[in-house]
């Protein structure tokens, strides 16, 4: 296995707005967390990073997707259940009132971030599958990073991780999957 210390996980908005209770909860999201808890403990990364969507009262995608993720608030914090360590990193996105956010590379510093840290290949995990996990994907493809998806480590809206015709939509786009015991078993 060639440069081992060159991969990233990503963890995209597992915050509790999107888990229960909230216009944007996401059904049996918590489901992943067993899968991306294991995934942050492993030597596999060299780095773990952690987008979160935080945004004032009056952001304009509330007209669209209802309150959700107020920057302070319960539901902007990550749930109680996930793993987290003082070395992961935390990028905000949805700061901007007027901008809609659903890649974490609509932050400007997680970019100069990764190339700083030297990381080549970025794992991508979270919420929801089919909207901010699939946008950051597309911009890391973009940004010429060897881009895979965890799918059960991910939970969608609109499609789940077994949903051929969406995974043929990802290999279209560059994006590489896999499950978590895929790199579990790489160990
Ligand atoms: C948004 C979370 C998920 C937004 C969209 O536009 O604020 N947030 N999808
Ligand atoms: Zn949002």
């Amino acid at each position: 296995m060639a440069n081992l210390s060159s991969k990233a996980l990503i963890r995209v908005d597992i915050q509790n707005d999107f888990l229960a209770n909230s216009s944007v909860a996401i059904a049996r999201a918590q489901e992943i967390i067993p899968n991306v808890n294991e995934l942050s403990c492993n030597s596999f990364f060299k780095l773990v990073v952690d987008i979160r969507d935080c945004h004032k009262p009056t952001h304009k995608s509330f007209a669209k997707w209802g309150q959700h993720c107020i920057e302070g608030s319960y539901g902007y914090n990550p749930p109680s259940t996930l793993y987290v360590n003082s070395n992961i990193k935390l990028f905000h996105k949805g700061m901007d009132d007027k901008v809609d956010t659903l890649s974490g590379f609509e932050n400007p510093e997680l970019l100069p971030y990764l190339l700083a840290q030297k990381i080549q290949s970025i794992y991508i995990v979270g919420l929801a599958l089919d909207f901010c996990v699939l946008s950051t994907a597309i911009d890391a493809v973009k940004y010429n990073f060897a881009t895979y998806i965890i799918l059960d480590a991910c939970k969608g809206i609109n499609v789940n991780m077994d949903n051929l015709t969406f995974q043929k939509k990802l290999a279209s786009q560059g994006i590489k999957t896999l499950k978590t015991a895929d790199i579990l078993s790489l160990k």
